[in-house]
C-alpha cells in the first residue's frame, strides 16, 4: 500500500490494521493468504514484539483481539494471558460528549500536549466514516493530525458502526494491550449516545465530559445522568466570542455539580472552560487528574474500583456466554415465539412461559 511507504514505525501505518477489523484478519495480505498468515502467527513473539513498542505489532495484537474467527479468540486469550501480568500501569481516561462537541479535536489536543510532556499516549477513538469505504487517511478521518504524527502515540479508530458509540465488547481488552505496550495514557472516546457512557465509566479511572456552551436548563437536566458519572466537565470550545459565556455556563455546571452524588468516592467533580483551537485550559485538565488520582490513591479507591471493574467484567461476560448458549441451541428462537403466542392469548402465565423454556432445556439434556 502507497500510502504506507516509508512509514513502517509512524502511527499512521496503523491505518492497515483498522481496515483489517472490517473484514476479520489480515494486514494488507491478499485475502486467500490471510488465514493461514494468521494462524501460523506465533503469540509469544507478537507478545514480545508489543512489549518492546511495536506499534505495527500492537495494531496486530489489537486485530486478533477484534477477530470473529474461533482460533483468533484461542490465540487473543493466549496472548491477553500471556500480557496481563504487564497491564494496570496506565491512567484510563474516558471521553464523552454529543456529536460534534469537539472531542476527537480534544483528543488531539490533549493527546498531543502529553506527548510533548513526555507521556507515551494510546487513544481508542471512535471512526467517523468507518462506515464508508476508503477514502481518507486516518489523521482526516479522526482529526487528530497531528497526534498521528508523534512517535509516542498510538491512534487507534474502531468502527463506530454496529458498536455502542465507538466502544465495543473488545475495547477492554484492547485498552490492556496498550498498557502491557508501555502506554501511559490511554484515552477513551465515546459518542454521547446513552448507554455507551455507562460502559466506558465500567472500563476507565477517569471519565470527563464535554459539554458546549449556551445550553439551556432543558438540556442540562437532561444530562444529569450523564453529568452523575463524570469526574470533571469540561465546556468546551471555550474561544472567540464564547469565553464570557463559557466562564458562565463554568458556573452553572459547578453549581449543579454540587448537589450531584460524587462520580468516585471522596473526589469532587469540578468543571472548567477548554478551548483545544486555542490549547487553553489543557493543562488544566492533566492538573486535575493529577489531583484526583492522588485523592483517590489516597483513599484507595483507586485499585478498589478497578476490582470492582474486573469483577462486574466477569460478572457480564458470564452473562453473555449464558446468552450466548441459550440460544446456540437452534430451535430456541421458535420455541419462544411460539411460547410467547401462548402467553399473549393467554394460555400461559409468563412464569409457566418460562418455567417450560428451562424444564425442557433440563429434559434435553
Ligand atoms: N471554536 C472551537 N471549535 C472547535 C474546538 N474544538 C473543536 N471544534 C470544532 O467543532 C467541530 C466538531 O469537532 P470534533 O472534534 O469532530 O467533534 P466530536 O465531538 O469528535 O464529534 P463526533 O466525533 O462527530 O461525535 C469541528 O468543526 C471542530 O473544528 C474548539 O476548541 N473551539
Ligand atoms: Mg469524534
Amino acid at each position: 500500500m502507497d500510502k504506507n511507504k516509508g512509514m513502517e514505525d509512524s502511527a499512521l501505518f496503523v491505518m492497515d490494521g483498522v481496515e483489517a477489523t472490517h473484514d476479520g484478519m489480515q494486514y494488507g495480505t491478499p485475502k486467500k493468504f490471510r488465514k493461514k498468515k494468521a494462524d501460523n502467527m506465533n503469540v509469544g513473539e507478537l507478545a514480545q514484539q508489543v512489549r518492546v513498542g511495536s506499534r505495527t505489532h500492537l495494531s496486530k495484537a489489537i486485530t486478533l483481539i477484534e477477530s470473529a474467527n474461533a482460533t483468533h479468540k484461542v490465540q487473543a486469550q493466549e496472548l491477553l494471558q500471556e500480557l496481563l501480568p504487564h497491564t494496570g500501569n496506565s491512567i484510563r481516561i474516558g471521553i464523552t460528549g454529543v456529536p460534534g462537541a469537539g472531542k476527537s479535536s480534544f483528543i488531539e489536543a490533549f493527546g498531543t500536549m502529553l506527548c510533548d510532556m513526555g507521556k507515551r499516549v494510546a487513544v481508542l477513538a471512535i471512526d467517523p466514516s468507518s462506515s464508508l469505504s476508503g477514502g481518507s487517511i486516518l489523521g482526516d478521518k479522526t482529526r487528530m493530525e497531528e497526534l498521528v504524527k508523534k512517535p509516542t502515540a498510538f491512534v487507534r479508530p474502531s468502527p463506530s458502526a454496529g458498536t455502542l458509540g465507538g466502544v465495543h465488547k473488545k475495547t477492554r481488552e484492547t485498552m490492556l494491550v496498550c498498557e502491557a505496550a508501555g502506554y501511559d495514557v490511554i484515552l477513551i472516546e465515546t459518542v454521547g449516545v446513552g448507554q455507551s457512557e455507562t460502559y466506558v465509566r465500567g472500563m476507565v479511572d477517569f471519565f470527563l465530559l464535554l459539554v458546549l456552551t449556551g445550553a439551556g436548563d432543558e438540556l442540562q437536566g437532561m444530562k444529569k445522568g450523564i453529568m452523575e458519572l463524570a469526574d470533571a466537565i469540561v465546556v468546551h470550545k471555550a474561544d472567540g466570542d464564547n469565553v464570557r459565556l463559557a466562564k458562565k455556563t463554568v458556573a452553572e455546571y459547578k453549581q449543579i455539580l454540587h448537589f450531584l452524588q460524587p462520580a468516585t468516592l471522596g473526589w469532587m467533580s469540578t468543571a472548567m472552560p477548554v478551548s483545544s483551537l486555542e490549547k487553553r485550559g489543557l493543562d488544566k485538565v492533566w492538573e486535575t487528574i493529577g489531583d484526583f488520582k492522588q485523592t483517590v490513591e489516597a483513599n484507595h479507591y483507586w485499585a478498589t474500583r478497578r476490582q470492582q471493574q474486573t469483577k462486574e467484567w466477569f460478572q457480564s461476560m458470564i452473562t453473555d456466554h449464558l446468552i450466548d448458549q441459550f440460544y446456540g441451541n437452534p430451535q430456541r428462537k421458535a420455541q419462544v415465539l411460539l411460547l410467547e403466542r401462548q402467553i399473549l392469548s393467554g394460555q400461559l402465565t409468563v412464569t409457566q412461559g418460562v418455567d417450560r423454556l428451562f424444564n425442557e432445556e433440563q429434559e434435553d439434556k
